[in-house]
């Protein structure tokens, strides 16, 4: 069973669309084992978004993930990395296709995108350690399992 970060973004704080989002995960049959609502440091967010530190959109997006509160989430389930990314479509509304997360909930171009998903094992592995330790996350069994992942 794969694990990812998911991070509903300031815009989907504001925006009031956590319970949309959440709910699509559940309706996938994907499961939460993990959840804080927080503030991102500019030194968390350093270390999160470290790959992009070169980029020109890197201090706007540092500003964006810690100008207000995140839900910070662990998700479990089959394939769920790529799970959770085919949900949250590409990364701008613009680009995403309708049906999908962004494309569905998204607004402005190249600004804002409600979302980020791990966009692989290792990269899960990393980002969830940066947000939570081994003990904030509760595994559990889950009722549908059986009707979700049949053995
Ligand atoms: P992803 O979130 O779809 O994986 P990445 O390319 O990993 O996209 O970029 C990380 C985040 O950086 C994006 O989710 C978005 O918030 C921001 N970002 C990426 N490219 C741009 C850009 O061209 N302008 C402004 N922000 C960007
Ligand atoms: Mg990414």
């Amino acid at each position: 069973m794969q694990r990812t970060l998911i991070i509903l973004k300031p815009d989907a704080v504001q925006r009031q669309l956590m319970g949309q989002i959440i709910t699509r995960f559940e309706q996938r049959g994907l499961q939460m084992i993990a959840c804080k609502f927080m503030r991102i440091t500019p030194d968390l967010a350093a270390k999160h978004y470290a790959e992009h530190v070169e980029k020109p959109f890197y201090p706007g997006l540092v500003k964006y993930m810690t100008s207000d509160p995140v839900l910070v989430m662990v998700w479990q389930g089959d394939d769920v990395i790529a799970a959770a990314r085919k949900m949250m479509g590409a990364t701008f509304a613009n680009n995403a296709e309708p049906g999908t997360i962004r494309g569905d909930l998204g607004s402005a171009p190249n600004t804002y995108n409600l979302i980020h998903g791990s966009d692989s094992a290792e990269s899960a592995a990393r980002e969830i350690k940066l947000f939570f330790g081994e003990d904030e996350i509760c595994d559990y069994d889950m009722a549908t399992a059986d009707w979700i992942r049949p053995k």
